[in-house]
């Protein structure tokens, strides 16, 4: 995980998590507003989540349900946006959680774990039909 590892000692601390995510915010950030809606963050993290040569498409991939969690997690409910001390607050949060080993930085196991369990799996179904599948047996 070279993303935010200042030092490049192959481990994220606290503070090069939280300057990440100060950095990522800004980056999705585009307009400057200092806050995000659920939106806006949702297409940022679809842009940074996506691997190169995946296209963004607005309103799928992981960014949503990771979004969501995001927002859950840091108390911000869906009409409500997340500011950058909030957004680094969770980096920390994160950091915490995903800390198995209590060592106070991240390792790139910890963070593969981390991040496996926040962004769910890839699912390969037909375009469109993401996210908008009724419950089987809803059907006529
Ligand atoms: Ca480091
Ligand atoms: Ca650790």
């Amino acid at each position: 995980m070279e993303v935010g590892d200042k030092d490049q000692d192959g481990k994220l601390s606290k503070d090069e998590a939280i300057a990440a995510a100060k950095k990522l915010f800004a980056a999705i950030d585009v307009d400057k507003r200092g806050s995000l809606n659920e939106k806006a963050l949702a297409d940022g993290l679809n842009e940074v989540l996506l691997p190169p040569g995946v296209p963004a498409v607005r309103g799928r991939g992981p960014g949503g349900p990771v979004t969501n969690s995001l927002l859950r997690k840091a108390n911000v409910d869906r009409e409500g946006k997340l500011s950058t001390e909030q957004f680094a607050e969770l980096a920390a949060a994160f950091l915490k959680e995903w800390d198995t080993d209590k060592n106070g930085s991240l390792d790139g196991k910890e963070i593969e774990a981390g991040l496996t369990g926040l962004i769910p799996p890839p699912k390969f179904g037909p375009p469109g039909e993401q996210g908008k599948v009724p419950p089987k047996g809803d059907r006529p």
